[in-house]
C-alpha cells in the first residue's frame, strides 16, 4: 500500500498534547478542523482490544469548540438545529445535527450548556466558527462567537471510571451519561462530562488552557499505571460497530438528518427559530437512509471512496461510506446509505469493493 506523508506546517494546528500523542508513538495521523489527530498508535486491531479492556486516553482537541456567549446565545444556537434546546439544562450536553435553511447537514456536534447565555459546540470536521460568526452578524444578535482555548482530552474504555475517579475524585463517577461536572485542576476550573466517541463508556475533560495539557496527561498516567492506561485515539472498528456516524464520511452537505437517522432528535413542532423548519418539514420521508452492513469474505481493503452498492438486477441500491474488519463479530462491520426499497433488515445486496465484489446484508441495528 503508499504512504501519505503529511508535511508539516502550522497551518495544520498541533495541540496541547501533541508532544505527549508523538512520545506514546502514534504511527499515522489524519487532519480534522485543520489540526492533528492520531488514528493508531499500534495496529487499529491492538488498539482495539486495549480499548475494550483497559482505559485509553484520548487527544481529541480536534473536536473545537465554538463558544457563542450572550444574552441571545440559546437564540442564535436554536437558529442552527432542529433539536429542542429549551429545556436543556445548565449541566448537560446534547448531540444535535445542524442544519442549513434548505434542511442539509453542516455538522453533529455535540452542544455543552455552561449557563443560561453560554455555549459550546463541540464540533465535528467543517468550519462552523465561520457559519455561526456570520450567523451572529447578519442577524444583529446580542452574542459574542469565537474558539476558546479549549481542548477535549477523552477517558475511554471500561476502567476510565476508576482512573477518573483516582485523579478527579469519588464524586466525578456520579455524573450521568451526556451531563458535565466541574473539576478543579492546579487551581483551573475546567468541566468535564460523561461521553466520547466509543462505547465502552468513559468521559471528555475539556481542557481549559493550553498550558495545563502536559499537565493533565501526566497525572493520568501516573494513576493509571496499574490500569495498563495507553495513548489512544477514535478506534475505526469500534465506532463501526457501535454506529457512531462520521461527518464527512458517512454524513455529508448531502444528506438531511432523516437521511443520516437522526431523526429522534429532529423536534420541528417545539425548535422555534431554527432556519431549516421550513424545508425539512417536506423531507421527514427520506428515499435513503444509514444503514449497518454485514460485508462477507476476508477482510476489506481500506475505503477511500464511496463503495456502490448493487441490487440483484445491477442497479444501484445505496452507497457505502465506512466499512472494516471485526475481529469481535467475524464480518466486515459496514456503514451505508441505503434506498428505501432495499433498507430492509435481511436484504442481500451486492458491495463493489475494489478487489471484488461481497456479498451484503442489511441489519436492523449497529453490533453494540
Ligand atoms: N465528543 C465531543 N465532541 C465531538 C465528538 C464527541 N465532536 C465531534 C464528533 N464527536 C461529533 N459527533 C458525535 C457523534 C456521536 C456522538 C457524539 C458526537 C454520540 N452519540 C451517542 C451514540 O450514538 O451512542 C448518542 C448520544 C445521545 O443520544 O445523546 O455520543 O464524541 N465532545
Amino acid at each position: 500500500m503508499s504512504m501519505l506523508y503529511l508535511t508539516p506546517s502550522i497551518r495544520l494546528r498541533r495541540t496541547p498534547f501533541s508532544n505527549r500523542v508523538d512520545s506514546a508513538g502514534a504511527k499515522a495521523y489524519t487532519i480534522y478542523n485543520h489540526m492533528r489527530l492520531a488514528s493508531y498508535y499500534e495496529t487499529p486491531e491492538e488498539d482495539y482490544r486495549h480499548l475494550k479492556t483497559a482505559v485509553q486516553v484520548w487527544d481529541v482537541s480536534c473536536e473545537r469548540q465554538v463558544e457563542i456567549k450572550g444574552p441571545d446565545a440559546l437564540r442564535l444556537v436554536q437558529m442552527t438545529t432542529p433539536r429542542d434546546m429549551s429545556r436543556m439544562q445548565d449541566d448537560q450536553c446534547y448531540y444535535v445535527p445542524m442544519v442549513d435553511s434548505a434542511g442539509k447537514m453542516m455538522n453533529d456536534p455535540v452542544a455543552v450548556r455552561l449557563g443560561q447565555d453560554r455555549y459550546w459546540l463541540s464540533l465535528a470536521d467543517s468550519d462552523m466558527l465561520l457559519y455561526c460568526k456570520g450567523l451572529a452578524a447578519g442577524s444583529g444578535l446580542d452574542v459574542e462567537v469565537f474558539e476558546p482555548d479549549v481542548s477535549p482530552l477523552a477517558i475511554q474504555g471500561p476502567k476510565a471510571d476508576e482512573l477518573v475517579c483516582r485523579v478527579f475524585g469519588e464524586e466525578i463517577i456520579r455524573t450521568r451519561f451526556f451531563r458535565h461536572k466541574t473539576i478543579n485542576f492546579q487551581g483551573q476550573d475546567m468541566i468535564i462530562a460523561r461521553s466520547g466517541w466509543s462505547h465502552q463508556g468513559g468521559f471528555e475533560l475539556y481542557l481549559d488552557g493550553s498550558g495545563y495539557g502536559e499537565a493533565v496527561w501526566d497525572a493520568l498516567f501516573e494513576a493509571g499505571k496499574d490500569l495498563d492506561v495507553r495513548a489512544g485515539c477514535p478506534n475505526l472498528i469500534e465506532r463501526i460497530e457501535a454506529g457512531l456516524l462520521s461527518f464527512g464520511s458517512d454524513i455529508t452537505m448531502d444528506h438531511t438528518p432523516f437521511e443520516a437517522g437522526l431523526g429522534k432528535y429532529c423536534h420541528l413542532d417545539s425548535a422555534t427559530g431554527f432556519l431549516g423548519r421550513k424545508a425539512l418539514l417536506d423531507l421527514q420521508e427520506p428515499a435513503k437512509q444509514i444503514r449497518a452492513l454485514a460485508l462477507a469474505g476476508p477482510a476489506v481493503p481500506a475505503i477511500n471512496h464511496p463503495w456502490p452498492l448493487h441490487d440483484s438486477t445491477g442497479n444501484i441500491a445505496g452507497c457505502i461510506s465506512s466499512s472494516t474488519w471485526s475481529p469481535d463479530f467475524d464480518t466486515n462491520v459496514t456503514i451505508a446509505m441505503v434506498k428505501r426499497e432495499h433498507w430492509g433488515g435481511g436484504t442481500v445486496l451486492t458491495a463493489k469493493v475494489p478487489d471484488g465484489d461481497r456479498s451484503a446484508i442489511v441489519r436492523d441495528k449497529f453490533w453494540i
